[in-house]
């Protein structure tokens, strides 16, 4: 490389500049005076990157050094999001870099918007897993992230006629900065083919996996760096690609065109992010998909470990193997084949440390959304595979056999393999047999776990049940994208909270300082101002900046009720208009969330804000009282707009149903107040922040279970007994809302009505509606709500990633922090 390098000094902008500079040359191939926003953006990145991969460097010779155990965290999704803004910021050098690009005439915020975000994944989970990226590397943790390089993320979201549209995500169309290529460390994944069994040893047979197709999987590195910029980790992503050797030989029988179809097919399996964020049973890809994950992960991941002259007997002392839910759970299997296939280790020697090793999350309780997968397709895909768990099954099955004999129905309920037709293999049942833990990621999740989702495997094996109760990093969603309030916190009470949000608790004693609430509120109304634009933009739509803004921001589901939040304001729409009540003060409720493709209901729901929006927004009856809209496209980079302008955060989904939940705590970090149920993680945000200060409605986990099992809810009571949700009920029964498509809510009457309301949204509006009072009258004395919001803010330490991560370091992976 020709340019000289000049020491790196990171208070030094003419340095970044010439970085900056050398990257549009030399990178882009431009002169400076014809470059695009595009080669800035990613000159910048490059530059940025070489501060980057310096310290990747030095933090991969520290854990060497060290020899420490590392962690693998298996995921199907990660949610990024933007990378410029976080790495300049926890680099240390977004002043430096925002200062030196000023001179250069460009607007640092103004490049970090062209950035695509990086969505490779739906929604929680994914973020979750982004989230702990960023706080293994802030505690200096050798922790890595493990996941699919999907040439599409998820799909973006338009709005045509207050319907969805999707539209494909080709976010590497001009290839990412962030993206290192690692074409040395590529992987060969065996697929299909068949079984033989054959004498080997004296003890006798020997399965071999023969005549199996090849896939390749080529490794790309996103680094991940921690706060202070000290620890560089990184997330490892694998494209398939077809493997060349296979190809020649169909190549060579002469057939061109089969050798081709053959290549195309093998680069489906890391073309698209499946858009689902519950279960889309028995598709073959997803299946191909979740196997080629875990294969390149566990064979990396083996290599890496006996490269440094290890025994494969000690394995669990350097390695812990973390599964983001079932969707890698076939790690199991992959994980005992390698051992016993390739190692030679005996079955009990295999399985001892295939369960050492391994760590299972569980997010979701729901019946229809636990993972299983039909035989006869596993057969066909991975066949010793399938043989490998029916053994795990049959030791299983040995030992419940012979701590409950005769208990034929107790062997039916655990077995992996649910009998019916087609068999199927429950993920779920092989994750926990698999696995020495077993965790929730809220309070109330796991205890659901334990006592109803898998009570027998609770009683067989108590002490591998724990809980994590989930966290967000405060780096992105307070320091990034909040600056406002963030410089604010520091100025009071110091930087601490940045690496350590316990600290903010300091600003319990702001609480009712009036200057402190007056700054406090006017950056909440600059941030609101800034949102305006932002819907302004986005929807056409006008907004009032000093309306209480109400905002329910997540993925569409029934279960997380965003028609509960719809009937309300029909509710309230109907109060002004056909009892000429007027609102304490006026209200914005601001809906964003993409609906899975195939899920109607979801959609249709989607449709009904747009269309409850159209009518009101344009009923001069209620327009200076009540807005509605529906930011389209929501995903990390919107997120990081709309949470801090929040006044209300909805987080009602029935209770029960929401595992966690870490919006919730997003939005109370940026100082909202929550409108919620008793479920999830919002039971432990109550515990923390008190319940003077958040509103707490509906019905409990546990009333909901009752009135389930005894059958006792009927919508139908509720309807006669309040003639406001009677009236509520009759507007989807009517064309109110779908004056041009007559009918179209009526399906909604029948669900809630006829169909039972499984979500019980009649048996909550009540109290719901009784909520919204209270807060809107709350709302207008602005000194209490602050104090509340404030109280939020300073109570809400326990939901750092951070905390979340080191609990999980400690009690279940056993890694441990390597400082400098
Ligand atoms: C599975 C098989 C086939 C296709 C798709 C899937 C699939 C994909 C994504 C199933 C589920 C998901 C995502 C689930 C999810 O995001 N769960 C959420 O996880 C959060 C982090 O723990 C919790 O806070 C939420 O409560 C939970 O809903």
């Amino acid at each position: 490389m020709k340019f000289k390098r000049t020491k790196r000094n990171v208070n030094d902008i003419s340095t970044f500049s010439k970085l900056v500079r050398y990257h549009v040359k030399y990178s882009r191939g431009k002169n400076w005076k014809e470059v695009s926003e595009r080669d800035i953006f990613h000159s910048v990145a490059l530059a940025v990157r070489e501060w980057i991969i310096d310290a990747m460097l030095k933090t991969e010779e520290r854990y060497q050094e060290r020899d420490v155990k590392r962690l693998y965290y298996l995921s199907m999704e990660y949610l990024m999001g933007r990378s410029l803004g976080n790495n300049l910021h926890n680099l240390g050098i977004f002043d430096l870099c925002k200062e030196a690009l000023f001179r250069m005439r460009i607007d640092l915020e103004e490049l970090m918007e062209t950035e695509p975000d990086a969505a490779l994944g739906n929604g929680g989970l994914g973020r979750l897993a982004a989230c702990f990226l960023d706080s293994l590397a802030t505690l200096d943790m050798p922790g890595y992230g493990y996941g699919i390089n999907y040439e599409f993320g998820l799909f973006k979201q338009e709005i045509q006629k207050g319907y969805q549209k999707e539209k494909p995500d080709h976010w590497l169309s001009e290839g990412s900065p962030w993206l290192i290529e690692r074409p040395d460390e590529i992987c060969v994944v065996p697929i299909y083919g068949h079984v033989e069994h054959h004498k080997r040893h004296k003890d006798g047979d020997s399965p071999i996996w023969m005549d199996w197709k090849v896939l390749i999987g080529v490794p790309h590195d996103m680094p991940v760096v921690g706060y202070g910029g000290k620890t560089v980790n990184y997330l490892r992503l694998y494209s398939a690609r077809s493997s060349n050797e296979f190809d020649m030989h169909i190549f060579n029988r002469g057939d061109y065109l089969k050798a081709v179809e053959q290549k195309m097919l093998s680069e489906t399996v890391s073309k698209v992010l499946y858009p689902s964020d519950s279960v889309d049973n028995g598709k073959e890809l997803r299946l191909i998909q979740e196997y080629f994950l875990v294969a390149c992960a566990v064979r990396d991941i083996i290599r890496r470990y006996l490269h440094r002259g290890n025994v494969i007997d000690n394995f669990p002392s350097k390695v812990a193997i973390q599964l983001n839910d079932t969707h890698p759970s076939l790690a199991v299997a992959e994980l005992m084949r390698i051992l016993i296939d390739e190692h030679n280790l005996d079955w009990d020697k295999a399985w001892e440390i295939t369960t050492s090793t391994l760590g299972y999350t569980n997010h979701t309780l729901m019946p229809e959304a636990l993972e299983k997968w039909p035989v006869p397709l596993m057969e066909n895909v991975l066949p010793r595979h399938l043989q490998i768990i029916y053994s795990i099954n049959h030791s299983f099955l040995d030992k419940v056999k012979s701590i409950w004999p005769n208990d034929s129905e107790r062997l039916r309920r655990m077995s992996i393999i649910e009998e019916g037709n087609p068999k199927q293999v429950r993920m779920a049942y092989l994750s926990i047999v698999g696995s020495h833990s077993v965790n929730g990621v809220a309070a109330l999740h796991t205890e659901l776990i334990k006592t109803s989702m898998v009570p027998d495997f609770y009683q067989l094996w108590p002490e591998k049940f724990n809980n994590k109760t989930n966290g967000i990093t405060q780096r992105r969603w307070l320091l990034k994208s909040n600056p406002a309030l963030a410089n604010f916190i520091s100025k009071t009470i110091g930087k601490g909270w940045i690496t350590d949000l316990a600290k903010l608790s300091k600003l319990e004693s702001y609480a009712e300082d009036e200057g402190f609430q007056q700054n406090f509120l006017s950056i909440k109304q600059g941030n609101k101002e800034r949102l305006v634009k932002v819907i302004l933009d986005t929807t056409g739509v006008m907004i009032n900046p000093n309306s209480l803004f109400d905002i329910q921001a997540k993925r569409i589901h029934e279960y997380k009720r965003q028609l509960l939040n719809v009937m309300h304001i029909i509710h309230q729409y109907l109060s002004i208009t056909e009892d000429g009540r007027v609102l304490p003060i006026p209200k914005t409720y601001i809906f964003a969330g993409k609906a899975a493709p195939g899920y109607t209901a979801a959609k249709q729901i989607i449709k009904l804000i747009n269309n409850v929006g159209d009518v009101i927004n344009n009923d001069p009856r209620v327009n200076d009282q009540i807005r509605v809209v529906f930011i389209p496209d929501y995903k990390v980079s919107m997120a990081e707009k709309i949470i801090p302008a929040a006044d209300l955060s909805e987080q009602i989904s029935t209770a029960g149903k929401e595992a966690s939940g870490t919006g919730n705590m997003k939005f109370a970090l940026n100082g909202a107040l929550t409108i919620g149920t008793l479920d999830g993680a919002n039971i432990e945000i109550l515990e923390e922040v008190g319940t003077e200060n958040i509103f707490i409605f509906g019905l409990k986990a546990d009333e909901v279970m009752e009135m389930k099992i005894n059958g006792s809810y009927n919508p139908w009571d509720y309807y006669h007994r309040n003639p406001y949700l009677q009236r509520v009920m009759e507007s989807f029964n009517s064309n109110l809302f779908c004056p041009g498509e007559p009918g179209l809510f009526k399906w909604i009457y029948q669900t809630i009505l006829n169909d039972g309301d499984e979500y019980f949204h009649l048996a909550d509006l009540e109290s719901y509606i009784e909520m919204h009072e209270k807060a809107a009258h709350l709302f207008i004395r602005r000194p209490i709500w602050a104090k509340k919001a404030i109280l939020n803010v300073a109570r809400i330490g326990k939901f750092s990633s951070d905390r979340t991560v080191s609990e999980y370091a400690k009690e279940v992976w056993g890694i441990q922090s390597v400082r400098g």
